[in-house]
């Protein structure tokens, strides 16, 4: 059984950064340098603990979150190793919500890439202290120390002169293969044949003596900066003691005022021990927040709260690594409150899950962190959202697919447990009469839409419960049965991933369905007002069937959606049957004019009609209203309208010039261009149908620097070139002019 730790012994980190800069091979160093793996893991064959998804290792691409842990020394370093790739680059804020600390993972030979910008804003926004890596320092033996002076330059460029280098890399003859720590001025060397992950303490190689000793003093100047006690000393002894610069940079780490920059080759495993000696020493620990904001949903004790978070010396607003919004009640008319929840062992058990796998043995696991309390092996929890009991039977922590059983986690660390009952996701577990929810990060909506056809019968059956499963551990996936044509339709982050959708349905779940290119959702709408009458009058034998109404249809503001309204005075058309008037209208408007797209932004209005005492019934006023409205919709000049997509794209301003050129054939307008470090930003806005296979064009343009993200932005009217084509391949026949 495993050594239970208490929340100042764990580190939690969250590994972040640019697809392919070398996350998960530098997690397999971290776990070989602390003896978790014998041989170290490799991303290719799937024996990196934390790549083991048979779709990641087949595209050689971490798609969602997963979880490892180091011992080191006493302590336990909690790993989350997060995608890079853009599209799925959202779990790394699933990830920042339940750590302490960002490592910002950079490759060397490609600097500071898109998405690694994200990682950094976003670890900002959470209040993250940052440790800079600048991995696979293989690569850039070639430039040697001057490659490595551009690259620290570049960090300085991006932000700012608070990236301190804690070690400088050393190369000898022919590789990269040790690095120096500033702070002890020792030098550590590794062989990257062994690749064991684990040092030889060694002098500091005389050609990089007054480099090292010049960074040393950097990093002491930068240390000593905003510590008033340390700049008297310093001033006046000229130096610090080495344990003084210790506390200082751990401070100075803790309060985001220095981002450390460290070095290391995942491959070759170089670095790795320092690396987990540096997290160690200089991340924060589990219980170093004060608090987590949660919600209750009656009310809550917030001075119980409070009171907590005043018992410590930081403040709560300094951040929590799980960071709560609260304040929303579920029920309208029950009061929601915030409560603070202190980040310890004594406060009521909180569990906070954050992600959730299938496994095709173990079931349903369910990620969580414990936000305050002890979770015992079998203990029984309520979900605070779901009013269930849950038992929390093989209590565990995850090492990659692995669960390793433990019989109590302490407040701050991450855990797991399989076959919950009922439990998502985002839910909060926890003892019963102390509740909390805490609220889970947002994510960007899916910006890809296919239909999806099972291939046969059978797969048709299954499609939807496999389909519901794979939506429990992708919070990006969403699938419905599209009112309008009665087809399935699967939405998500882009063509990558609706493809490992697919290949994840047919090896897990045995479900073999084919997309088709995805629909646009094209809308229809009048640039004229009409009026027209619709008389609807049928005898067959007994009683027969009569109404008349009289319409007008007037065009709205884009977005309006649709108005009705009636004119009807004096009873030309009895009270009871309007509502059936306006029946017709929005049924008959649901299956669109020209193309059968729905018909949006308009308001109707009926202004007269007239009855039959006996004939008339509220079908035969729906009845009345449809062929009143199909009239109308004749003579009010309607037109398609398509989505318009807001679109950010994001890559090294070399390539400006040709994405933009690009746009311009997609009858995309650009907004605007802003620089952000050497990178540009191009804002535009480009209808939807031209975006469909965009991220496949955009990596090919940029050599796969680039990255985007869209989000509808609203309607627009087709220009009428266009807007032929679509009507020429809809289902209907054009029934009216284009413009
Ligand atoms: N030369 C070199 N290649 C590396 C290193 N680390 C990873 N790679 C390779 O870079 C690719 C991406 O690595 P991976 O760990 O999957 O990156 P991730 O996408 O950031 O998780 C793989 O082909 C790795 O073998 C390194 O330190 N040096
Ligand atoms: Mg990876």
């Amino acid at each position: 059984m495993m050594r239970n730790y208490p929340g100042s012994e764990i580190r939690n980190v969250a590994v972040t950064g640019h697809a392919r800069s070398g996350k998960t091979t530098l997690i397999a160093s971290l776990l070989q340098a602390a003896g978790k793996t014998t041989t170290l893991g490799r991303v290719q064959d799937g024996s990196a603990v934390t790549a083991y998804d048979e779709e990641e290792v087949a595209r050689a691409t971490t798609m969602q979150n997963a979880v490892a842990f180091a011992e080191w020394q006493g302590v336990k370093v909690n790993l989350i190793d997060t995608p890079g790739f853009h599209m799925f680059s959202h779990e790394a804020r699933a990830a920042m919500q339940v750590t302490e600390c960002a490592l910002i993972v950079v490759q060397a030979q490609a600097g500071v890439e898109a998405v690694t910008e994200r990682v950094w804003r976003w670890a900002e926004e959470f209040n993250l202290p940052r440790v800079v890596v600048l991995n696979q320092m293989d690569t850039a033996y070639n430039g040697g120390m001057e490659a490595v002076t551009t690259l620290i330059e570049e960090l300085h460029a991006r932000w700012g002169r608070s990236c301190v280098p804690v070690q400088l890399p050393i190369f000898d003859a022919e590789e990269f293969c040790g690095v120096v720590d500033l702070v002890t001025m020792q030098a550590f060397l590794y062989s990257t044949r062994e690749a064991s992950g684990r040092g030889t303490i060694a002098e500091i190689p005389a050609e990089i003596l007054q480099q090292a000793r010049a960074a040393h003093e950097a990093l002491v100047e930068q240390v000593v900066e905003g510590n008033d006690a340390l700049l008297e000393e310093f001033f006046e002894v000229g130096t610090i003691p080495e344990q003084h610069l210790i506390t200082a940079l751990h401070e100075a780490i803790r309060e985001d005022r220095i981002f450390p920059v460290l070095f290391a080759s995942g491959i070759g495993a170089v670095g790795a021990d320092q690396l987990l000696d540096f997290l160690k020493v200089y991340a924060p620990t589990a219980v170093e927040r004060v608090a987590c904001a949660g919600s209750v949903a009656n009310g809550g004790s917030m001075a119980e709260g409070m009171d907590a978070v005043a018992d410590h010396e930081h403040s709560a607003d300094s951040g929590n690594g799980v960071s709560g919004h609260g304040g929303r009640a579920e029920q309208p008319g029950v009061r929601a409150g915030v409560v603070m929840r202190a980040i310890r062992d004594e406060e009521p058990l909180a569990l906070f899950v954050y992600k959730t796998l299938h496994d095709p043995f173990a079931g349903r696991i369910s990620f969580f962190k414990v936000i305050s309390g002890v979770a015992r092996n079998d203990q029984t929890v309520e979900n605070y959202l779901r009013r269930g009991q849950e038992r929390l039977s093989h209590l565990s922590v995850m090492q990659g697919r692995k669960a390793v059983e433990v019989s109590e986690l302490h407040a701050g660390d991450l855990g797991a447990v399989a076959r919950l009952r009922e439990t998502l996701t985002g839910d909060t577990l926890g003892q019963r009469g102390a509740e909390m929810r805490v609220e889970q990060v947002s994510i960007p909506e899916p910006s890809m839409t296919y239909a999806i056809e099972p291939k046969t019968r059978a797969d048709e059956d299954k499609l939807a419960p496999a389909l519901h499963k794979l939506m429990e551990e992708d919070r990006m996936l969403r699938f419905f049965r599209d009112a309008e044509t009665q087809e399935f339709v699967v939405a998500g982050a882009g063509q990558q991933h609706m493809e490992a959708v697919v290949a994840r349905l047919k090896r897990r779940y045995h479900t073999e369905v084919t997309l088709k290119a995805p629909k646009v959702p094209y809308r229809e709408t009048i640039r004229a007002r009409a009026e027209a009458q619709g008389r609807h009058k049928k005898q067959s034998g007994g009683h027969g069937q009569f109404a008349d109404c009289r319409i007008r249809l007037e065009p709205l503001a884009r977005g309006a959606g649709f108005q009705f309204a009636s004119e009807i005075f004096g009873g030309a058309i009895p009270r009871q049957y309007v509502p059936a008037v306006e029946k017709g209208i929005v049924e008959t408007a649901l299956r669109g004019h020209l193309a059968g797209f729905p018909v949006v932004d308009f308001r109707a209005t009926v202004y007269d009609g007239s009855y039959h005492e006996v004939d008339s019934n509220e079908l035969s006023f729906k009845i009345a209203a449809r062929l009143a409205f199909r009239q109308a919709m004749e003579l009010a000049r309607p037109c398609l309208l398509e989505p318009i997509m807001h679109v950010e794209i994001e890559a090294p301003d070399d390539y400006a010039g040709a994405l933009m050129g690009d746009l311009n054939t997609r009858r995309g307008h650009v907004l605007g261009i802003t620089p952000r470090g050497r990178s540009a930003v191009i804002e535009a806005e480009v209808p939807m149908a031209e975006m469909l296979q965009y991220g496949a064009t955009l990596t090919s343009l940029t050599q796969g620097r680039g990255s985007f993200h869209m989000e509808l932005k609203g309607y627009e009217v087709v220009p009428s070139a266009v807007a032929e084509r679509i009507l020429a391949s809809a289902k209907r026949p054009v029934a009216s002019e284009t413009e």
